[in-house]
């Protein structure tokens, strides 16, 4: 519980008609609604900065071992509900509001959406922080602060158009800016080689420098007193370089670090699980990576003294994926360039000190930089990767004398590239994958020749969810209810989520449950209304389908069924189905053109069947424009199907299928990422699995032994919705052929069908008809539903913080 006084209500009150006064000159009455919300954050954020005081000088004082975990990406969502609920205050708040006339919905609205990632990666980082708080472990997030968020998602005839996501344009109410620790991060340059004094002294010239500067986000517990920060940096230009430039008369040069500093954190690239080797991209990684190691040794230094040859023991760096995986060269750069070690205790001090997690196996993610662009770029970090390179290289020719192609594969620097998988699996002390099943794959495929030589690196921990954003915060209907079947334990305990299993057999328990739902799915028909004027009937099966836009997550293959559900029905008029409401959430990387194009196809399958009058009556398809955190957050409370349906061994967890089954969503999916636990901990009897399983999958990218063809010869089903795609049935004909042909000839040289759509085309569509009979029978429903809220505890991410703490970490909590 926590130890500091909270407000009453009449503070609350006082605080904000207070702060309008004093900030805005204005009465409560005259006050726009952004001033009211920010009167608001600013009182709720008093509050989290007096326990910021204390737990920070506690966390001092204990002098444990600190966390620097380091993304790319941190999709924080709002902040303002999350951290009223984390600070209990909900209820004062609450009551304040509707003494002084307040719309609390209204009020939430204004806050600005931080988008500063682009889905799972990022996500998972912003659960992470929540745990960590919650669990008083002392954590600092890491990353860029980017000017743009992710693109804002619109809809215009059928086809996605991207507009600019300008978060910052009214402020940030949460950011402590911490100039105090601006630090300067440099680019290109060149070497001098000093050897003067007998050893080796590298000196970097003529460099472009640009100064970090770090502003802060407060993130609280849950009912506790901890508060951690997410730190991010932004970029600026040195002044004094500025000036001393003009007085050079260097105003070109001066000008170019200017444009440097303005363009490095302006926007998030879009893309995700792609690799694209952009110069701005490398720049950005290396610019927040730089800072924050550069700070966490200034901050060790003031608390511990200025030798570094224990670092490792105060201080563990968590790389989220290889993007920030430079703190490798880096550290050793600045152990020996700037503190005068050898490469020996370099080495130690680093390769006891980062831990790593794979996210992903599609090769085409697969982070490589080109060597001429690391060596001109960055210099000395260049240099560096070159002499770890040859120390590995000469490690596995012990171990693999002559194989020089094994070898190659396990580089640094082969083939002209920089491979920074390689670099951050050879010197982590810790590697993890994100699943059961990824971990495997890890083992097995991917990392397998590593995992031959230093296999105790190597765990999976399976990622988790903050249930109290994806079900208290965001569900607070079914949040009511279970705490009064089961009490509140579970807001911290959230498998004690398993006592509710018994009440499926209570009817009163099942009808409240099918209330909240139906509600929920009213609530969300209503926000969609009020956003895209497009509602639907909250009594149809409530079937979505949300997450980024890619191939091998196969909405192609929902969108191909929905139109041979819409030949059914167009066939028989007496076919006969549950009615069902379709959502789509997903945003395509812009330059995506494949994923562009399954957008505009599901568009174009949904005008199809609402131009119908008997279609359109059983089968409505939405588009959800903008699929963001705040959109899933009313969309997922209201799902009653949730379709996970990647090919087999392509997704390598998936965090949005726990978010659905926690808020009692049944789930259609393949045995793929965390499907196969949840599979294992809701019984098969809750879920609808289909499709072809890892190992099948496995064997057909070995062997090339499947043939899209043969599914399309045999099915007709199959062959008459692929024949409208392209006769003109559902567009100008032409337009969806690059879909076609790509399912049944495959690209360039490639297998037809690579992500076996047609072949699990099948199984799928037995799979939907078995949901559509059960939901006829609503009782077993939702015994099925209340069984998935139930099982779900074990996908907190309060379990999976636990276990990379036991197993990688070692943190104390801080406890005062
Ligand atoms: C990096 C450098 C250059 C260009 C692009 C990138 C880049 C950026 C983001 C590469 C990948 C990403 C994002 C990956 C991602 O979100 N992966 C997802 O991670 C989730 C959390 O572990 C998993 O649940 C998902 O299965 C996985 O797809």
């Amino acid at each position: 519980m926590q130890q500091h006084a909270l407000l009453t209500k009449e503070e609350v009150k006082k605080s904000i008609v207070g702060k309008l006064q004093r900030h805005n000159g204005c009465s409560l009455a005259e006050a726009t609604p952004n001033q009211i919300y920010k009167a608001v954050a600013s009182t709720i954020r008093d509050q989290i900065m007096a326990k910021l005081v204390a737990a920070r000088r506690a966390i001092r004082e204990a002098n444990g071992r600190r966390l620097y975990y380091l993304s790319v990406e941190f999709l924080m969502g709002r902040s303002l509900l999350s951290n009223m609920l984390n600070l209990c205050a909900t209820s004062a708040y609450r009551e304040a509001f509707a003494e002084l006339g307040i719309d609390m919905e209204d009020l939430l609205r204004e806050e600005p959406e931080p988008g500063l990632g682009n889905g799972g990666l990022g996500r998972l980082a912003a659960c992470f922080m929540d745990s960590l708080a919650t669990l008083n472990l002392p954590a600092m997030g890491c990353t860029i602060r980017y000017e743009y968020g992710l693109f804002r998602q619109r809809i215009v005839d059928g086809q996605q158009v991207e507009l600019p996501d300008n978060w910052l344009e009214h402020g940030n109410s949460w950011e402590i800016p911490a100039p105090e620790d601006s630090v300067e991060v440099r680019f290109g340059g060149r070497l001098e080689e000093d050897w003067s004094s007998g050893e080796l002294h590298v000196r970097h010239m003529d460099y472009t420098p640009v100064i970090a500067v770090p502003y802060d986000m407060p993130v609280t517990g849950y009912d506790n007193d901890m508060v951690n920060v997410l730190r991010m940096w932004s970029a600026r230009a040195p002044k004094s370089f500025d000036l001393a430039s003009f007085g050079r008369g260097n105003y070109q040069q001066a000008l170019e670090v200017r444009g440097m500093a303005e363009v490095l954190c302006k926007v998030l690239y879009p893309e995700d699980d792609h690799f694209e080797g952009k110069q701005l991209r490398l720049s950005q990684h290396y610019f927040f990576t730089s800072a924050t190691l550069q700070f966490l040794i200034a901050e060790y230094k003031r608390e511990h003294g200025d030798d570094l040859h224990r670092l490792h023991e105060k201080v563990v760096i968590h790389i989220n994926d290889t993007h920030p995986g430079l703190a490798i060269p880096e550290m050793m750069r600045l152990l020996m360039d700037n503190e005068g070690f050898s490469w020996e205790d370099a080495e130690y001090v680093v390769t006891h000190m980062v831990a790593y997690t794979n996210h992903t196996i599609l090769s085409e993610a697969l982070e490589r930089w080109p060597e001429d662009l690391m060596r001109t770029h960055l210099p000395r970090i260049y240099q560096i990767l070159q002499e770890m390179n040859r120390r590995l290289c000469e490690r596995l020719w012990q171990r693999f004398p002559g194989d020089w192609d094994r070898i190659a594969q396990m580089a640094i620097l082969a083939y002209n590239q920089v491979h920074m998988a390689n670099l951050c699996v050879a010197y982590s002390y810790s590697v993890n994958g994100v699943s059961k099943l990824h971990g495997d794959i890890l083992k097995r495929s991917t990392f397998h020749d590593f995992h031959l030589v230093m296999p105790e690196k190597f765990s999976a921990i399976t990622n988790g969810i903050t249930h109290r954003r994806w079900l208290m915060l965001a569900n607070p209907r079914l949040s009511a209810l279970i705490t009064e079947a089961i009490g509140d334990k579970w807001h911290t305990d959230a498998e004690a989520l398993r006592e509710l299993l018994p009440l499926r057999e209570d009817a009163a328990f099942r009808e409240s449950f099918a209330r909240v739902k139906r509600e929920n799915k009213l609530r969300l028909s209503q926000w969609l209304i009020l956003n895209q004027r497009e509602g639907f009937d909250p009594d149809c099966l409530l079937d979505v389908q949300a997450k980024r836009l890619h191939e091998y997550k196969r909405q192609l293959l929902n969108a191909l069924h929905l139109l041979v559900l819409y030949n059914r029905i167009v066939d028989n008029p007496d076919y006969d189905m549950p009615p069902r409401c379709v959502i789509f959430g997903a945003k395509a990387s812009p330059g995506y053109r494949r994923a562009k194009l399954i957008i505009r196809f599901i568009n174009a399958v949904s005008d199809l069947v609402a131009r119908h009058p008997r279609a359109s009556k059983l089968l409505k398809i939405i588009f959800l424009e903008n699929y963001c955190v705040s959109a899933a957050e009313v969309l997922i409370p209201a799902a009653e199907l949730s379709q996970q349906l990647s090919t087999a061994t392509k997704e390598a967890s998936g965090t949005g299928n726990m978010k659905f089954m926690m808020n009692g969503a049944l789930t259609i999916g393949t045995l793929d990422g965390a499907n196969v636990e949840m599979d294992a901990a809701v019984g098969r009897e809750n879920i609808y699995i289909f499709g072809a399983r890892a190992g099948e999958v496995e064997a057909i990218y070995a062997g090339n032994t499947y043939q899209a063809s043969t599914v399309f010869e045999n099915n007709q089903e199959i062959r008459r919705a692929m024949t409208q795609m392209i006769d003109g049935t559902l567009a100008e004909a032409g337009v969806f052929n690059e879909l076609y042909h790509s399912l049944l000839f495959g690209d360039h040289g490639g297998m037809a069908d690579p992500y076996l759509v047609l072949k699990d085309f099948g199984s799928y569509t037995m799979a939907q008809k078995r949901i559509s009979a059960d939901y006829r029978n609503a009782d077993k429903w939702q015994r099925m539903a209340i069984a998935n809220t139930a099982c779900s505890g074990i996908f907190a991410s309060d379990r999976t913080i636990r276990e990379y703490n036991d197993n990688i970490w070692h943190l104390a909590p801080a406890r005062w």
